[in-house]
């Protein structure tokens, strides 16, 4: 195996016995060879393209392998083999449409339906990205590869709401066949930047989807203790699902509550309407074996992150996984049926028989700052800024993470100056969403947008006061950028804002382990990116706009 795809990789140079995030051998060679089939659909795929035709089946599909690939999603071995075997399917009707013969590559051809010469091709070399002629095309091939992941998890949970668009398709499997080519390392590196630009139009898609489907995010104090009733316990990024879930526990005696990267769901209105919604519980993903175990009640994973279950853990009766995530000996919630709900029953006929949670902790959480409340405070924000009572904004977006060093982003938040405003997104928020940091003249000090998708309303904000103070450059506004990554969706977010033209951003805890030093160069060099240093010289070097 080698895997480098996410901050813990071993040593930060790649995980090649076992991963550090306890992915097996086999699964991560199983991923990758589900990645080379993908590749093998992409060179039909865009042959179609040539003819003017994006096949929307094969861009969903990708869409969803490569979501399987994320870390932290899929650990059935036996589930990923028939992601392959479809993936073989999906291949084959779309070579046909695009009619291809000629010189074709290994991954375009290669084909079995058996289990033991699926699991032999799994583990030949030329599946992995090790297989790239140098350094630097591996680096760029895998930041690549890593971006398109992100892109397609966010499409992903577009498509599921009914919204798609055939440029996000078409790039994916553009990106994809590019992969098997020996280009030149300034076309792979144009096709990266062009990754970040796919990336902002996706998450500008999934905002879409989501706001109108569910309703623009409002300020919303969200409970963190817990009441008496039985509960579930719902965690992902998936909206539909916490959807259905919602509906068929209403009137069940059955609480619901979320954990993770479900927390911004509390903020939108179509879901606080439900009495039986009571609040989030534990922290993020990482905190899992503690937090599903006192829980009591059924898990539901809809994305990442769900971690491996330790031997004293005993929730595997309780854990149901759903959409692309899996794990041996969990229950898993089949797909809907067209124009109908999954059904979440044996979820809610267990939760019945299960004690309620323990508590955790009590007290409310603040959040729901996406770009609309935001833009909707726009006036109160910018006379803020104009008084001097807000002196700067830290996004401080992305991943949260079992690394030490990571208690760097609390240190932060605690020491920036009072007069700071903290703005942030995705499950990174679990390292400072607790400390009661106060307001300035009523707006809260850590502004939540939401979920790392939601980095996409951050970007909104900062162009609209880059607007309001009528400046030409993103990167003249009093904005600081203090991004944690770990898996893949941050790789995304990341490719975004430098798509976006944001430069000097901070990036820990460690600069991703994928970039070889001449890679690293380039995006030091370009876009000012550094590594998160000391806490005190950071904070006073974002402070003096460093
Ligand atoms: Fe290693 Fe991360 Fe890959 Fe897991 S996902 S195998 S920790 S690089
Ligand atoms: Fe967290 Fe896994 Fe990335 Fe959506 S839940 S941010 S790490």
């Amino acid at each position: 195996m080698f895997c480098f795809q996410c901050q813990e990789t071993a040593k930060n140079q790649g995980c090649t016995i076992r991963g550090v995030c306890g992915k097996p051998e086999e699964t991560a060679d199983l991923q990758d060879l589900l990645i080379y089939v993908c590749k093998g659909i992409s060179v039909y795929g865009v042959k179609l393209q040539e003819k003017g035709v994006v096949d929307r089946e094969a861009g969903r599909f990708i869409c969803q392998a490569l979501f399987v690939t994320i870390t932290n999603v899929a650990w059935d071995d036996d589930v990923i083999i028939d992601w392959i075997r479809k993936a073989l399917k999906v291949r084959e009707a779309v070579a046909e449409k695009a009619g291809a013969s000629g010189d074709l590559p290994d991954c375009a051809t290669w084909a079995s339906e058996d289990k033991n010469k699926i699991m032999a091709k799994a583990k030949s070399e030329e599946v992995r990205l090790t297989t790239a002629p140098d350094e630097d095309a591996k680096s760029l091939r895998g930041f690549l590869i890593f971006g398109c992941k992100g892109i397609s998890a966010y499409a992903d949970h577009a498509a599921i709401l009914g919204f798609e668009k055939d440029d996000i398709y078409g790039f994916l499997m553009e990106a994809l066949a590019s992969t098997t080519k020996e280009l030149s390392v300034d076309d792979m590196i144009a096709m990266v930047m062009k990754a970040g630009e796919t990336a902002v139009n996706t998450m500008a898609l999934l905002d879409e989807a989501n706001t109108s489907v569910y309703g623009h995010p409002e300020i919303t104090e969200v409970n963190i203790g817990v009441r008496g009733n039985p509960g579930i316990l719902i965690s992902g990024h998936d909206l539909k699902d916490m959807e259905e879930l919602l509906r068929q526990t209403e009137g069940t005696g059955v609480d619901v509550y979320t954990h993770g990267e479900m927390l911004p769901a509390n903020y939108y209105p179509a879901f606080k309407k439900y009495d039986h919604f009571v609040g989030n519980y534990g922290g993020s993903w990482w905190h899992q074996n503690k937090d599903f175990e006192s829980f009591n009640g059924p898990i539901i994973l809809t994305t990442n992150c769900l971690i491996p279950i330790k031997k004293d853990n005993t929730y595997l009766d309780r854990l149901f996984t759903t959409n692309v995530v899996s794990y041996p000996g969990a229950k898993h919630v089949g797909d809907r049926p067209a124009g109908g709900a999954k059904d979440f029953s044996a979820a809610v006929a267990l939760a019945k028989t299960c004690q309620p949670p323990v508590e955790l902790e009590s007290g409310k959480i603040v959040g729901g700052f996406a770009h609309h409340q935001v833009l909707a405070l726009a006036d109160k924000v910018v006379d803020a800024v104009k008084s001097g009572a807000i002196k700067r904004f830290v996004v401080m977006a992305g991943c949260d993470g079992r690394h030490k060093t990571r208690s760097y982003f609390t240190e932060v938040a605690e020491n920036l100056p009072k007069d700071t405003v903290i703005l942030t997104a995705g499950c990174a928020k679990y390292r400072y969403n607790k400390l009661n940091l106060g307001d300035i003249g009523g707006i809260p000090r850590v502004l939540d947008a939401g979920q790392c998708n939601d980095s996409y309303s951050l970007a909104v904000i900062a162009l609209k006061l880059k607007e309001v103070f009528g400046l030409d450059d993103i990167n003249d506004l009093p904005i600081s950028y203090d991004i944690a990554w770990y898996e893949q969706k941050a790789v995304a977010v990341l490719l975004a804002l430098l798509h976006l033209g944001v430069k000097g951003m901070r990036l820990g805890p460690t600069l991703p382990g994928f970039l070889s030093p001449n890679v690293a160069k380039v995006i030091v060099e370009k876009f000012d990116l550094k590594p998160i240093g000391e806490v005190k010289e950071d904070i006073a070097a974002m402070m003096a706009g460093k």
